[in-house]
């Protein structure tokens, strides 16, 4: 039998700490020069872009993957191809301004879902075929730890600290 992977914080814990990404975010790139914004080292994304990207996963990949976990038995999830999402983000929606505003917007949304879930629901199974099977509360784990990812990631490209 394959282990079920389980996540480490608790619900409030990682409810708490995914409500604050937006700000951090925010945060992190106020008063940055439009231009670092857009600059990277050759092959790496830039700061817009990884906004970009932490904005259209919200609603292309979390929120899909967190209604399919709690309105099927154990779904098999399918990957996102991020290079592909890369390839063909929209860009009419990526002045700064605009992306820290759908991204507060988005994550509130996400949030709300998750403050009112029954405690059982964090224990509903999931599988990826390139993960394993976790439970809801792994998953959103994974999803907070790719905002603190993100984060550190912004922040290496600006050369700035990650906002507390
Ligand atoms: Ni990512």
């Amino acid at each position: 039998m394959t282990a079920i992977l389980q996540a480490t914080m608790t619900p409030s814990a990682l409810i708490e700490g995914l409500a604050r990404t937006p700000s951090r975010l925010a945060a992190l790139v106020e008063g940055a020069p439009d231009a670092a914004l857009d600059a990277a080292p050759a092959g790496e994304w830039n700061a817009r872009t990884v906004l970009a990207h932490v904005r259209d996963d919200e609603f292309l990949v979390m929120r899909v993957r967190l209604a399919r976990m709690l309105a099927e038995d154990h779904p098999t999830l399918t990957p996102f191809d991020e290079g592909a999402w890369a390839a063909s983000r929209w860009l009419d929606r990526e002045s700064r301004r605009e992306l820290l505003a759908d991204i507060a917007e988005q994550r509130a949304a996400s949030v709300a879902i998750l403050r009112r879930l029954p405690v059982e629901a964090w224990q509903r199974p999931g599988t990826q075929p390139e993960i394993g099977t976790f439970t809801l509360q792994w998953w959103v784990e994974h999803w907070y730890e790719h905002d603190v990812n993100h984060l550190e990631q912004v922040a290496t490209l600006l050369g700035r600290p990650v906002p507390e």
